[in-house]
């Protein structure tokens, strides 16, 4: 069970995170490591050619397309620790996975997640699924404790490394002593509110870093100015039909069932 505890719920409320959540076997997390590293190989000619900014391409929305991807963002410990701050009802949104080799130079710059989602009420969390440790030495996620309940302006910069779409950064300065470190041991989670700032460093070590960013809402939110407008139901009912509803991926390899899908499909660059 990956049910957070009352206590540990009105803290996830108060600060804006929570983890380690335990979440995924070891057996699963060597599982969907390898259809990640393959994943990234057939892919690494086209990595190659795209600008670091660019590279998110790749990288975003595989959950529609790949099955071991939807696996990972319906899987039930999964489902029952985003419940446990969300409510019974789950759309996943978007999923972004974030990895950083050894050298790459990669970093995220702080930055808040609501002002570029476009979405209302922030009736939102990521769960960020480690499918490596994920430590300081290698760049882990940090965040700055109960930041979520304040907006702060942003500026979008041409930095070289930030692996943030728009190279998008807080435009006033973040006191590094307040940051937490989000530790977490390959098949544990974070979850943080789409409010809360946070960033983290390049990969100092020389072992990957790797996770699965998940966003999660509830069906009442509403997507006036954002860039997307689709979700995928995966627990409980959409009864306010906001957003067009994907149908889960089938088969081993890349699959598509709608017409969406077949645009991220080609967005990432992969054929059917
Ligand atoms: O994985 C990271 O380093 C950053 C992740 C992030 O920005 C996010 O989950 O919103």
């Amino acid at each position: 069970m990956a049910r957070l505890t009352l206590q540990q719920q009105l803290q996830y409320k108060e600060l804006g995170y929570y983890f380690p959540v335990p979440v995924l076997q070891d057996s699963e997390v060597m599982q969907f490591r390898s259809f990640f590293f393959d994943y990234l190989s057939a892919n690494r000619e086209r990595l190659k050619q795209l600008p670091m900014r660019k590279q998110y391409l790749v990288f975003s929305q595989t959950h529609a397309v790949l099955r071991w991807v939807y696996r990972i963002v319906s899987h039930p410990n999964v489902l029952d620790a985003v419940e446990s701050v969300l409510g019974p009802n789950l759309l996943v949104w978007d999923t972004g996975w974030f990895s950083k080799m050894p050298g790459e130079g990669k970093y995220v710059a702080w930055h808040q997640d609501s002002l570029y989602f476009g979405l209302h009420p922030p009736h939102l969390t990521t769960a960020w699924i480690a499918l490596t440790e994920s430590i300081p030495e290698n760049g882990c996620l940090r965040v700055i404790p109960r930041s979520h309940e304040r907006v702060f302006s942003h500026r979008e910069t041409e930095s070289q490394g930030n692996l943030l779409s728009r190279g998008q950064e807080i435009a006033v300065e973040v006191h590094e002593s307040e940051a937490v470190d989000l530790n977490l041991k390959p098949g544990q989670l974070s979850l943080h509110h789409v409010g809360i700032v946070h960033g983290s460093n390049v990969n100092g070590s020389d072992i990957p870093r790797i996770g699965l960013a998940v966003r999660y809402l509830t069906p009442d939110v509403t997507h006036q100015g954002s860039p997307q407008q689709f979700a995928m139901l995966v627990r409980g009912e959409d009864n306010l039909g906001h957003f067009e509803l994907l149908p889960p991926p089938g088969g081993n390899g890349v699959s598509i069932g709608s017409s969406i899908q077949a645009k991220i499909l080609e967005r990432m660059g992969l054929d059917a």
